[in-house]
């Protein structure tokens, strides 16, 4: 068995095929052979008529996904060299593809959700979460910039939203990412068994509303008003100074996890989000997160926020430049050129496709 084999099972049970993301003692971090197993997987069943729904789920305990295999990016990095952009050439495409798969591909969103788990299943056009749920785009937190699509879901979330979530890089259970739409039903967790059996049989649509229920409510909206007044600004620096300044203690906390983000990290993920949304269709905005990922990788601080968060563990990463007022324009445009390597060209819509 080759690593991607192990660590992306592939089943078919009746009229569902199962991808089931297997590296549980690294919670399911995709690397890029999974990424082009799970790929390859998509095309065999979208002509197999035996297959009407595609499942994906994680294993262990923890959750469906953690994220990218940062490890490999923070040693590509160090090394100098450039084999991440690959991977997220590939990754970044399948995350399109998910959007576009002309067949139901169910998502169970269990446990913990983060960055490249966002990737592949928020895409997908069911998206189950359960009371374990735990979502989150947390990149600021590494040096990184929210991708796999995270910037257009983001900026779709209602209000400003998707502003507090991508900057703070918050955790969200599963009724607020209901509210912010990066998924679409509550399941309890107990019944997903159940659910998955029946899917064996029948289709998504005829069985899916007999498992749903109301979900737990989320936070969020009881928010709207100080994270709407404080995110709806053209600067970080205005950002913090509203945070700072509202005077409740939720908004004073998210200042407090603002001053702990990369500076340069904040203000590409404010520019971003803001091009976003007029970029239109999800593959435009794919392709700018690929143009930033790829300047990222030249950057200082993806390293460093990786070494401090997940290989040293230590948390206390050194942001270069180390404040909001040392990042130039200048410095934030760069993330936003073509790469030297070239840019990804992705069809924009399935009707686009030349045949
Ligand atoms: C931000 C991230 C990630 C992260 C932590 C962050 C991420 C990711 C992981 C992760 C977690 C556990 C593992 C692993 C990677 O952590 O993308 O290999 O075992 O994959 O603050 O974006």
């Amino acid at each position: 068995m080759t690593a991607a084999e192990e660590h992306v099972l592939l089943r078919t049970e009746g009229r569902a095929a199962h991808l089931t993301l297997n590296r549980p003692k690294a919670l399911n971090a995709l690397t890029h052979s999974m990424v082009r197993r799970i790929d390859a997987a998509l095309t065999a069943w979208e002509h197999d008529p035996a297959v009407e729904t595609v499942i994906i789920t994680g294993t262990g305990a923890r959750g469906l996904c953690a994220g990218g295999d940062i490890r490999s990016i923070y040693e590509d990095v160090r090394a100098g060299n450039t084999a991440s952009a690959g991977f997220w050439r590939d990754e970044y495409r399948l995350n399109a593809r998910i959007a576009r798969y002309p067949k139901p591909y169910v998502a169970v969103m269990d446990g913990i959700v983060m960055g490249g788990g966002v990737g592949v299943s928020a895409h997908g056009s069911v998206r189950i979460v359960t009371e374990r749920s735990r979502i989150a785009m947390p990149e600021t937190g590494i040096g990184f910039v929210p991708d796999v699509g995270g910037t257009y879901l983001l900026a779709l979330a209602p209000g400003e939203l998707g502003t507090h979530l991508a900057l703070t890089g918050a955790r969200i259970g599963a009724g607020d990412a209901l509210l912010c739409g990066l998924a679409d039903h509550f399941v309890p967790s107990e019944d997903l068994p159940r659910l998955l059996a029946d899917l064996t049989a029948r289709p998504v649509h005829d069985v899916l509303p007999a498992y749903v229920r109301e979900a737990p409510p989320g936070e969020l909206a009881g928010h709207r008003p100080w994270i709407d007044a404080c995110y709806r600004a053209d600067t970080v620096e205005e950002i913090l100074a509203r945070l700072r300044a509202h005077g409740s203690r939720a908004a004073a906390e998210s200042a407090g996890t603002l001053a702990d983000r990369s500076p340069t990290a904040l203000k590409v993920t404010l520019a971003a989000l803001h091009r976003a949304r007029g970029l239109g269709p999800l593959e435009r905005v794919l392709e700018q997160e690929y143009r930033i990922s790829c300047a990222a990788l030249a950057s200082h601080d993806l390293a460093e926020g990786i070494r401090a968060q997940v290989i040293d563990k230590d948390r206390s990463p050194h942001w270069t430049p180390a404040t909001l007022a040392e990042v130039t324009e200048t410095d934030v445009a760069r993330y936003f050129a073509r790469p030297a390597g070239g840019g990804l060209h992705l069809a924009a819509t399935a009707q686009e496709v030349p045949w």
